[in-house]
């Protein structure tokens, strides 16, 4: 099932998505309402949601698919970050593939809802920095005790710039308005197949011009999410509706970096396509 937010009679409401463009409301609950509720009440996401839907469908708009409640990234979880990191960064060699290879995954805090954006809405370039590259993620949906509500495509918009220039600065290179894009639906675990086979592309247009072209794929994912859930997790309750971006797996060149009006689209067939255009924040 893919579920996700619209705009129903004026409204910001959960929804059942049939296509791109079609949805069934599900009326008086946001996505976290129901996964909230779902959490409480011990039953199946899907099948609650089935339960609550109107039977007609309308012509919708995706938006942002969950207000999250804190949004989390996982670093150097796929090999071309780590090596790209260590050859650019002037760091200790060896000082990101460590993460990579090492038994305890990066994990940092990108916010909550309030630097998060969905489908069409702004990514942010800091106005304090160069190069600030799009990071196209698998994320995920979690509840309290960790279960998977659903996974989404999502953008981890970092100031690779300010990280660059030391490594203790990377709070501030990850964490700025619109920081975060998610969307355009979350695919419950049982529809969306293998998770570690998802290919997953990334175009940066400025106009018509195409300033970056690169994929990847889950199967380069050097960790379980299991795994990464179950760090997230340690000495750490975070709330029902939290969303863990998983790491890229795509690196973009410094000719890309993000400039006003740049529109960053990413893709996963099994999900759908997150576009939006990145602005100075
Ligand atoms: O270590 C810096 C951040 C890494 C990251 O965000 C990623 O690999 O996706
Ligand atoms: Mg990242």
């Amino acid at each position: 099932m893919k579920l996700g937010q619209i705009k129903s009679h004026g409204s910001i409401v959960a929804a059942i998505f049939e296509d791109e463009t079609h949805a069934r409301p599900i009326p008086d609950y946001s996505m976290y309402d129901l996964v909230k509720r779902a959490e409480v009440e011990g039953v199946d996401l899907k099948t609650l949601a089935l339960r609550l839907a109107s039977s007609h469908r309308e012509e919708v708009t995706p938006l942002i698919p969950i207000a999250p409640k804190e949004v989390w990234g996982a670093g150097c979880t796929y090999e071309i970050s780590s090596s790209f990191r260590d050859a650019e960064h002037g760091t200790r060699e060896g000082f990101y593939r460590a993460v990579f290879e090492g038994g305890r995954p990066e994990l940092f805090f990108k916010g909550t809802s309030r630097i998060a954006v969905g489908p069409g809405q702004p990514i942010g370039i800091r106005e304090d920095s160069k190069f600030t590259a799009p990071e196209p993620e698998l994320a995920v949906l979690i509840g309290s005790k960790g279960q998977i509500f659903g996974y989404t495509v999502s953008n981890d918009v970092s100031a690779w710039d300010i990280e660059k220039e030391n490594p203790l600065y990377l709070p501030q290179s990850k964490t700025f308005t619109g920081c975060a894009a998610i969307g355009p639906v979350f695919v419950t675990p049982d529809e969306l197949g293998n998770v570690y086979d998802l290919e997953m592309t990334c175009v940066i247009h400025r106009g018509d011009r195409v300033t970056f072209e690169g994929k990847t794929s889950t199967a380069k994912l050097g960790r379980k999410i299991e795994e990464l859930i179950g760090f997230l997790l340690r000495s750490n309750p975070v709330p029902c509706g939290t969303v863990l971006q998983t790491g890229t797996g795509i690196i973009v060149t410094q000719e890309s970096a993000l400039a006003p009006g740049d529109v960053v689209t990413i893709s996963v067939p099994q999900i759908g396509t997150l576009s939006n255009p990145a602005a100075i924040v």
